[in-house]
């Protein structure tokens, strides 16, 4: 169970007012907040073992050393991978989606197919466009109907021994459906292709299980589950990892270097040159322990109650839309609810909002295909957390009720 007003308590930014009124934060999805033991944890970083890692015999370099690497083997626990070399620091999503796509160069050829879905956020999508540009290979769209699921009937139609990768996220980011991503890989893998998840907005509502998926590849942001910016993870298959080509020379991922040859250190090195975001790398791993310390399993039940609330008030407003899987009783949804006021443009319903307190994302959420499918400019997107509450959510609803009134 979820006690909302002990876990808010963990989260100091929570309990300020904007504009006057007390922060009501809608916008999860696109980046979380932190608790403390997070922020705490990136300064003792600094304060007690900062020096670079991998490289240096003195003690404060392995320390850092240790405790960067203790977090790639709870990191590797938390999403049942195989080994620890198979999980690489980056960035983030987008880190991993172009590193995994700039490696497929050397494999794809005129006449391959590159399968991603409607349901994309732009950055699982313009990494593989610039793949097919340089390669000559097809991009393949998988299509979504009306309440924003994919047509599984299209994917298998579409799924062939000309598929090279298929790309694909977890749950969207702009509509909140959950895709049926254990299937699509195994019928990816029928046909001999490669499949990479999207799971920068699955992972801050459920612990994945790569080996159960058996996915290829499977990617995701450190700032969207609790932990620092400039962090995310890249898994991939040993066999793939050890397959692709390293996307960035530099230091710390060669194991020779001479002017005539160089060669390539072991896996996860390979994939890691330069000094990376040490302390972000350590504190991810503190946030993936507060969070399975509050479990991921009431998460998920208490943000399906919130999603729950929070459509059923939302949809009391006469002339609200919501998109997305509304219709097939929430099960195929997390907590993201992305709607329109009947008349009027979501930016400004977002300005008036914000005024009151409350942060929602306007626009097209980086997911422009979608937006084109149904026609509209954007959307206004709520995406709750663990610590909202559903007294935020009537906050929200009396706000929207408010800019409605203003607007229209
Ligand atoms: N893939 C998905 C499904 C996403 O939701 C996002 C970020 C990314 C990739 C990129 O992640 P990054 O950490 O590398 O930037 N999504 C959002 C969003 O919905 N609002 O702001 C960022």
């Amino acid at each position: 169970m979820i006690d909302s007003q002990k876990i808010r308590a963990d989260f100091p930014i929570l309990s300020q007012t904007v504009n006057g009124k007390p922060l009501v934060y809608f916008d999860n999805a696109a980046t979380s907040q932190k608790p403390q033991v997070v922020i705490d944890a990136e300064a003792n970083y600094y304060k007690e073992i900062n020096a670079n890692i991998h490289r240096g015999v003195h003690t404060l370099s392995q320390l850092a050393t240790d405790a960067y690497e203790a977090s790639r083997h709870k990191i590797q626990q938390h999403i049942n991978a195989k080994f620890s070399h198979e999980v690489l620091f980056t960035s983030g999503t987008t880190h991993g989606i172009n590193l995994v796509a700039n490696g497929f160069a050397s494999f794809l050829k005129p006449g391959d197919e590159v399968m991603v879905s409607a349901l994309e956020h732009h950055s699982n999508i313009v990494p593989w466009q610039m793949l097919c540009e340089k390669t000559g290979a097809k991009l393949v769209v998988i299509p979504m109907n009306e309440t924003g699921e994919l047509i599984r009937s299209e994917y298998e139609r579409l799924v062939s021994d000309k598929t090279k990768i298929v790309t694909v996220n977890h749950i969207s980011n702009a509509l909140g459906t959950i895709n049926p991503i254990k299937w699509m890989i195994e019928k990816a893998h029928e046909v001999g292709a490669a499949v990479l998840i999207d799971g920068a907005q699955a992972t801050p509502h459920l612990k994945p299980d790569v080996q159960d998926l058996e996915c290829d590849f499977y990617v995701f942001s450190g700032h969207k589950i609790c932990g620092p910016t400039g962090t995310g993870i890249l898994y991939g298959k040993e066999a793939w990892l050890n397959k692709l080509p390293p996307y960035q020379g530099g230091g710390e991922m060669i194991a020779t270097v001479s002017f005539e040859k160089t060669t390539y250190a072991e896996l996860p090195h390979k994939f890691e040159a330069g000094t990376p975001n040490i302390a972000g790398g350590i504190v991810l791993g503190t946030a993936i322990d507060y969070l399975n310390a509050i479990g991921f399993d009431n998460i998920a039940a208490y943000e399906h109650e919130l999603l729950e609330y929070g459509t059923k008030r939302l949809l009391e407003i006469e002339g609200l839309k919501i998109y997305g899987p509304e219709v097939s009783g929430l099960t195929q949804k997390t907590s993201v609810i992305s709607f329109n006021l009947d008349g009027i443009h979501p930016y400004d319903v977002g300005t008036i909002i914000d005024k009151l307190g409350i942060a929602v994302r306007t626009g097209h959420h980086c997911a422009q295909p979608i937006m084109d499918f149904f026609q509209i400019p954007g959307t206004l997107r709520a995406s709750f957390a663990f610590y909202n509450t559903k007294e935020e959510i009537d906050a929200l609803v009396e706000a929207v009720k408010r800019a409605q009134m203003m607007l229209s």
